[in-house]
């Protein structure tokens, strides 16, 4: 089967194809010049079914969205859907890392715990659309460390992760130690019950 991965994100592609399996023909939004859709609503799964439906209705097929971010306890939540949009035009991790740390510091924060949302979203064109959520509870460490992964990777340890990777970052684990327990992971079982089990 088909289907567009509605994501101009390139760290997402491999983690959502993983998920996939070898049964789907993966397009990306990219190959299909389709453009990126402005993200105008206010929660997570909102987005998803923004961007899925964005995609479905240009290419003619079934497309697959993912919003996701990390959330700060400390500070109500932020970056959350706007995790992307901390990193600046330029898409710099670093520097969105570095305005999280400067937050926690300027309330001098002693609570790290954060976590990861993961909104997946299917549409199918002129069809219905369907949206699940995962989430994986953990706690930031600066500065960053390790260089796997994507985004906020590097200053994340999840409360939870495979023995020979407790206590790494998102950044420091193998690919698959991070996604036995991701968001992502969480988010695509979820759907996969949803619409296959
Ligand atoms: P698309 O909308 O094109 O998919 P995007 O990067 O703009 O790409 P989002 O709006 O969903 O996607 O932003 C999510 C941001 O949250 C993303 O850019 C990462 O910085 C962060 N994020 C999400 N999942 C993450 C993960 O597994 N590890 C690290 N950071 C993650």
């Amino acid at each position: 089967m088909r289907i567009v991965l509605a994501t101009h994100n390139p760290g997402k592609v491999p983690e959502i194809a993983a998920l996939l399996g070898e049964d789907y023909e993966i397009l990306t939004a990219g190959q299909l010049n389709l453009p990126e859709p402005e993200e105008t609503e206010t929660t997570f799964a909102g987005n998803a079914l923004l961007k899925a439906r964005h995609a479905a209705d240009r290419s003619g097929e079934v497309a697959l969205a993912d919003d996701s971010g990390l959330s700060v306890a400390a500070l109500d939540g932020a970056p959350g859907i706007y995790s992307a949009r901390w990193a600046g035009p330029g898409k710099d991790f670093a520097v969105a890392m570095k305005k999280v740390e400067a937050r926690l510091e300027e309330i001098e924060a002693a609570d790290m715990s954060a976590w990861f949302t993961s909104a997946l979203a299917v549409a199918w064109p002129d069809g219905p659309s369907v949206v699940v959520e995962g989430v994986v509870r953990g706690r930031l460490t600066f500065p960053p460390r390790g260089d796997r992964g994507f985004g906020y990777d590097p200053i994340f340890i999840p409360d939870e992760a495979p023995d020979d990777a407790s206590g790494l970052t998102f950044g420091e684990m193998e690919p698959a130690a991070k996604e036995a327990i991701s968001h992502r992971t969480r988010a695509f079982a979820k759907l996969r019950a949803a619409l296959i089990d």
